[in-house]
Formats: C-alpha cells, structure tokens, sequence
C-alpha cells in the first residue's frame, strides 16, 4: 500500500510579478503529477495550498484541473485539505478545491473530515489560524476517535508546528495525536520527516521555491513530493525529487573583484538553458551602491530573468555621496538610501529605490508588484 504526499504547490503565485515565475510554479505540478503517474501509487494526498490564493488566476484552476484529470484517469484517487493560503476565511465559504469534486478530489473539511481508502483511514482538518487552535485541538481528537478502528491510519494537515518553527506555529507537537501512522503536513516549505508517536510525521515542503530563504534547504533535500509506503509497521518514505525549470543564485562578491566576479556569473549564466533569478549581494570596500547598480544591470539584468541586488559597502557614505560627482546635481536615489540608512534595512531601501526607478519610468504595474512582495515578504508566510 503505497501513496504520494504533496504540498504547497501555490498555484498561480507571481512571483516578483513575473509571468514565467508563475509558469514555472505550473510546470513544476505537471512534472509532480507525471511522477505520480510513473510511479503508480494507490493514492495521493495534497496537504493543502494548492493554489497561492483562495481565488486563484483562471490558468491555476485549469492546470489544476488537467493534473486532477490525469490522476483519475489513471485511477488514482487524491485527497485534499485547504492550506492557510486556499482557505477562506468567511463563514460557509467554500475553498477552491471542492470545484474539483467530480474530477475525483476527495475534499477533507470539517463537513467531511475522514475517508476510508482500501481500509486505510484518511482524516484530517484545513488550516486553523492560533486563535482557532483550541478548536482544532478538539476536531483533532474527534478524528482520532473515528480513526480507532482501522489498521491503517493517515492524518492530514496543514499547520505550523512549534517542533519546526517555534516562532509562527498555531499548534504545539503535544496537541497532535499520536496513535496514527503517518502524519501527512503541509505548511513548512522545507523537508521534515520525523519518528513520531507510533509512525512518522512529515512535510514534502513546496514544489517551488517559494521565498528566496528556501534555497539553502533545496540545495540540501531537494524539492518535491514523498512516496509512502504503508504496508509495514513503521511507514518507509522515499523523497522523489523533482527538477526546477530554472536556477537561483545567490552570490556574495567582493567590490575588490567586481569586473572578474561578473564577467564569471555571466559565463556561467550563459550554460543555462533558461534565464535565472540572480541575487547579487556586494560587499567590502568603500563604493558607490547607485554606481555599483548600474554596473551589475549593465553587464547583467539582460542574461537574467530577474536581479536583486545588495550592497554592504565597508564605510557608510558621508553627506558628500548625496551628490552625484560629475555634475554636481543632488542624487535621489542617493538621498533616500542615506535617508533610510538608519532603518538598517537593506529591503526596505531596495524597496524605496526600485519604487522611484519604476514610478519615474511609468511602470505603475510593476510598481505594484514590488510592493506586494514587499508586504508579502514581510507578513507572509
Ligand atoms: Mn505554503
């Protein structure tokens, strides 16, 4: 008895405004789903955020759509939560996922919080914010009393748990229950799989990077879904990899060497078969960031697909740097950097600067966009 867990797919998610990020986010589900397919397994489970939104984009819908199409012509039936990003917090909303019901999604809700697939117990809950917890908590022993009478028993949700994330968790590891053999989370974008109870508790993590803080755990576990064997007494689970469409990197270059460092990332970009997200952060040395900027998009933002940039020149800038040198006229960019220099926060100026660039240029949508990711950054997780 074998079945697939996946997760954070974020569906119709834009990242840095960018239509081929969305694709991307696209392509790498239809590879989820085709992996799937090849490996044949008896069932799938999604643990939630599906989509990036509650209303997802048209083309998330549809691709959605194909995927779960392709598993039920096959066969194989899928079983589904609502994430902290699907869910819909508004009372007798319904998440996106239940347009999926005849094309063979299973929904797990509070309406419908188990299924019993070839004598396995599939239950569980969509997302609960904190302030929902203690509710959860009892929704959560209800479960496990239902499960009582089956051997095989799966427990789906999508929740921070405070084990993984002691910051922004909504429950505690003592408030899971113990007794089921797997534990099929979504919600923490890196890999976890842990001995818990009697049997495992896992997160395949997200399918994409998501935020460019989850490259460093791609690089080391990879991105992709689980297959779950649970015809023993402990559940064996193989990590299946899945191949991004496209590269991040992320480079720290010293000033000293800026023209020799460039001129290698361009090499190297130039053997990719797709434009990369390139984040350059330049340190050391005493230089102009409005002068260092123009030299990284000039030899670079036409190989990449988008470049972030960041600067921690040695010496802070003295008043003087507020003006530009060769023509004596004051530099705005300059002058928000310097004025903002006490927030000591690189995003914050790289906001403020990429929002004059933009705004001057007439790119209101693009504007936008940055914005968001800000605030998405920020809040967000
Ligand atoms: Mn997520």
């Amino acid at each position: 008895m074998q079945f697939a867990h996946l997760a954070d797919t974020h569906m119709g998610y834009r990242q840095y405004g960018l239509v081929e990020r969305e694709n991307d986010f696209f392509e790498v589900f239809e590879q989820a789903i085709n992996e799937i397919i090849n490996e044949r397994p008896d069932f799938v489970v999604h643990s939630g955020d599906l989509f990036e939104y509650s209303r997802p984009p048209t083309r998330a819908l549809l691709t959605a759509q194909k995927g779960i199409l392709k598993l039920k012509e096959e066969n194989i039936p899928i079983y589904a939560i609502a994430g902290n990003h699907d869910v819909v917090m508004r009372k007798n909303a319904l998440p996106p996922q239940i347009l999926y019901k005849n094309f063979g999604l299973k929904l797990i809700s509070p309406n419908k919080p188990f299924y019993i697939e070839n004598d396995v117990f599939i239950g569980g809950a969509p997302y609960a914010s904190k302030y929902h917890s203690k509710h959860l908590i009892q929704r959560l022993q209800d479960i496990e009393k239902s499960s009582m009478d089956y051997k095989k028993r799966i427990l789906v949700l999508h929740q921070g748990i405070d084990r993984y994330i002691p910051y922004e968790y909504e429950i505690k590891i003592g408030d899971v229950p113990q007794s089921f053999n797997y534990c099929a989370f979504g919600h923490i974008h890196e890999r976890v799989i842990d001995d818990f109870g009697e049997g495992k508790l896992a997160y395949p993590g997200s399918t994409e990077i998501w935020r460019s803080n989850e490259l460093e755990g791609y690089k080391k576990n990879g991105k992709g879904f689980y297959l779950v064997d649970i015809s023993g007494d402990m559940p064996e689970i193989e990590k299946i990899n899945l191949e991004l469409p496209r590269e991040f990197i992320k480079e720290n270059i010293s000033y000293i060497k800026l023209r020799e460092e460039l001129s290698r990332i361009s090499q190297y970009i130039h053997t990719l078969d797709r434009k990369p997200i390139l984040m350059v952060t330049v340190e050391g040395g005493n230089f102009s960031r409005s002068e260092v900027y123009e030299t990284l998009n000039r030899s670079l933002s036409n190989s990449c697909l988008a470049l972030r940039s960041n600067y921690k020149p040695t010496t802070v800038n003295s008043e003087d740097h507020l003006f530009d040198q060769s023509n004596e006229v004051l530099d705005i960019k300059r002058v928000i950097e310097h004025s903002l220099k006490d927030f000591n926060n690189e995003k914050v100026n790289e906001l403020a600067t990429s929002l004059l660039k933009e705004l001057s240029d007439g790119n209101y949508k693009t504007a936008e966009n940055r914005v968001q990711d800000f605030y998405e950054d920020l809040y967000d997780h």
